[in-house]
C-alpha cells in the first residue's frame, strides 16, 4: 500500500482535545472519526487493527466451542419487561419508537435477547451446555463518554452467553471463558489480570473484570504484587484443570474499588506486596444463574421427568475499547512512537524510500522489496511522497507498524537498513528479514 494512495489522514500535532495518549494517536494518524459525542467512525488503520483483534477474540471464542450467532442492535422492549429490566437499566438505554408507536431498544447488552432465542429452541437438558457469542455494536447513552474509544456510546463488544444444567456445569462454562480471556489477551501482548468485580446491573454474585494496568483507566484496584507472576500456559479445558487455574489467581488478593475492604486486603497482602493503581476493563465475566431464565421461563427437561431453569452466565470483551488499550500499553508519547503487537499491526513494515526529485531508485527498490513481501503474506505500506527523512520516519513512528527499512545512500548492494521498533539498526538481508517477520507472525 501507498503513502499517497492511503486514507490515513495525519494530523501534524495532537488533537487538543485529546486528554489520553490512546484518544491523541487515534485522531492524530487518522484510525477515528468522532461524528457525535461518542460515537465515531472507523476509518481504515483503525477498522484494520480493530477486524485483527475482532479475529483473535473470536478464534479464542471458538477455540472453547463457543459457537457464533449474530443478534440484531434494535430489540423490542416486550423481552426487557419480562426480565424486569427494562425499568432498571435507567438512562444508559437508548428507547425509540417505530412507526407503529412499538417500544423499542437499541441494545447496551443482549442477556434478554438470547435467552428468548435460547427458550424457544432448546427443551432438554441433553442439549447442554450450549455457549453462544456475538460480536456486535452497542449502545449506553453514558453520562459521560469520554477518551475517546475507551468509554463511548456506541462501541463493538464480543459478548457471550452460556447456558447449563446446574450451578457446578455452569461453573465450568465460567471457567472456559476465564482461560479463554487470559489467552485472548495474551496474543495480544497485554498482561490482563482478572480481578474480582461488582455485577452492577447484568447481575449476579459471580464476576471477573480482566484488567489491563494503565495509569489512564478508570478501574481503581487493589492486588497483591505477586499475582502476576501466576502462569496460565498449558491449561486444558477439563474441569480440575481450570478450577485449578482460577484458585492459582484467587490465591492473591485482586479486587475492584466496588469490592475493595481495607482489613482484608492488609490481612492478606503483605505491606511491600501492596499495589493500589489503576487499569482498563478490557473484559468482564458474570455468573447469574437464573436472574433471566426464572422470569423468562427458560427451562430443560431434567433426566427424572422434572424441569429447572437453565444457570447462566454472561462474558463480555470490549473489542473496540481494545484497540485504545493496545495503545496505552504500548505507546510511548514522549518520542512519538508507536510499536503494534504484530498479531493487530495495521501492517507488518513500513518501506522509507528516499528518494529525491530526479532519482526514483530508491522507490524502485521499495516496490521491489514488496514484490517479495507479498509473495509472503507479508503487508507493507510504502513511504512514497516526496517528503524529507525525518519527516517520513516521524509519521510511520505513529502509524506503528513493528518493523521498519530505510532505503537510501547506505543502502548498498542487497544488504538492507533494517529496524526493529525500539532496537538498533541491522544490515541484513531481504532473505533474513522476511524470515523474521514470517516468525514473529507464527507465533501467534
Ligand atoms: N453482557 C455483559 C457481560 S459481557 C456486559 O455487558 N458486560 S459489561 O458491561 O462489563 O461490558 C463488557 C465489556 O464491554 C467491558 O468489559 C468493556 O471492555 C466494554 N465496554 C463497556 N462499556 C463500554 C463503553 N462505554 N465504551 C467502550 N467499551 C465499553
Amino acid at each position: 500500500m501507498y503513502l499517497t494512495k492511503s486514507f490515513i489522514p495525519i494530523l501534524k500535532n495532537n488533537p487538543s482535545e485529546a486528554k489520553i495518549k490512546s484518544h491523541q494517536l487515534m485522531l492524530r494518524v487518522g484510525m477515528i472519526k468522532q461524528s457525535s459525542a461518542g460515537i465515531y467512525s472507523w476509518l481504515p488503520l483503525g477498522f484494520k487493527v480493530m477486524k485483527k483483534i475482532e479475529k483473535i477474540v473470536r478464534e479464542e471464542q471458538n477455540r472453547i466451542g463457543v459457537q457464533e450467532i449474530l443478534m440484531p442492535t434494535i430489540q423490542s422492549s416486550e423481552i426487557w419487561k419480562e426480565s424486569g429490566r427494562y425499568e432498571d437499566y435507567g438512562e444508559e438505554m437508548l428507547r425509540i419508537k417505530d412507526r407503529q408507536g412499538r417500544e423499542m431498544l437499541y441494545g447496551p447488552t443482549n442477556e434478554e435477547l438470547v435467552t428468548d432465542i435460547f427458550r424457544t429452541s432448546v427443551k432438554s437438558y441433553k442439549s447442554l451446555p450450549q455457549l453462544l457469542y456475538h460480536i456486535q455494536w452497542k449502545f449506553r447513552d453514558e453520562v459521560r463518554p469520554r477518551f475517546g474509544i475507551m468509554r463511548c456510546r456506541e462501541f463493538y463488544m464480543k459478548d457471550a452467553y452460556s447456558f447449563d444444567i446446574s450451578d457446578e456445569e455452569a461453573l465450568f462454562s465460567y471457567n472456559k471463558f476465564f482461560l479463554s480471556y487470559l489467552r485472548t489477551f495474551r496474543r495480544l501482548s497485554l498482561t490482563a489480570i482478572p480481578m474480582a468485580a461488582d455485577t452492577g446491573p447484568i447481575g449476579g454474585n459471580l464476576s471477573h473484570e480482566f484488567i489491563i494496568l494503565a495509569d489512564t483507566g478508570e478501574s481503581k484496584i487493589f492486588t497483591d504484587k505477586d499475582i502476576f507472576k501466576v502462569s496460565s500456559d498449558n491449561t486444558k479445558v477439563e474441569k480440575k484443570s481450570l478450577d485449578e487455574l482460577r484458585k492459582e489467581y484467587e490465591k492473591f488478593y485482586a479486587v475492584t474499588d466496588e469490592k475493595f475492604n481495607k482489613k482484608e486486603f492488609e490481612n492478606q497482602v503483605p505491606e511491600e506486596n501492596r499495589l493500589i493503581t489503576k487499569g482498563i476493563e478490557v473484559g468482564h465475566i458474570f455468573y447469574f444463574g437464573d436472574k433471566y431464565s426464572k422470569p423468562m421461563g427458560a427451562s430443560v427437561d431434567l433426566p427424572g421427568g422434572k424441569k429447572d431453569f437453565v444457570k447462566m452466565g454472561s462474558y463480555g470483551v470490549g473489542v473496540s475499547r481494545l484497540v485504545g488499550a493496545i495503545i496505552e500499553a504500548k505507546y510511548d508519547n514522549q518520542n512519538e512512537v508507536m510499536k503494534w503487537p504484530i498479531s493487530v499491526a495495521p501492517f507488518d513494515i513500513s518501506l522509507i524510500p528516499m528518494n529525491n526529485k530526479n532519482d526514483n531508485s530508491a522507490l524502485e527498490k521499495a516496490n521491489n522489496i514488496n514484490n517479495e513481501f507479498i509473495k509472503n503474506d507479508i503487508e507493507a505500506i510504502i513511504d512514497d511522497t516526496d517528503e524529507n527523512f525525518s519527516s517520513k520516519i516521524k509519521k510511520m513512528n505513529l502509524i506503528g507498524a513493528p518493523f521498519q527499512i530505510i532505503i537510501g545512500k547506505k543502502t548498498e548492494g542487497d544488504l538492507l537498513e533494517f529496524k526493529e521498533i525500539g532496537l538498533e539498526t541491522k544490515r541484513i538481508k531481504l532473505e533474513e528479514v522476511i524470515k523474521i517477520i514470517k516468525k514473529e507472525k507464527a507465533k501467534n
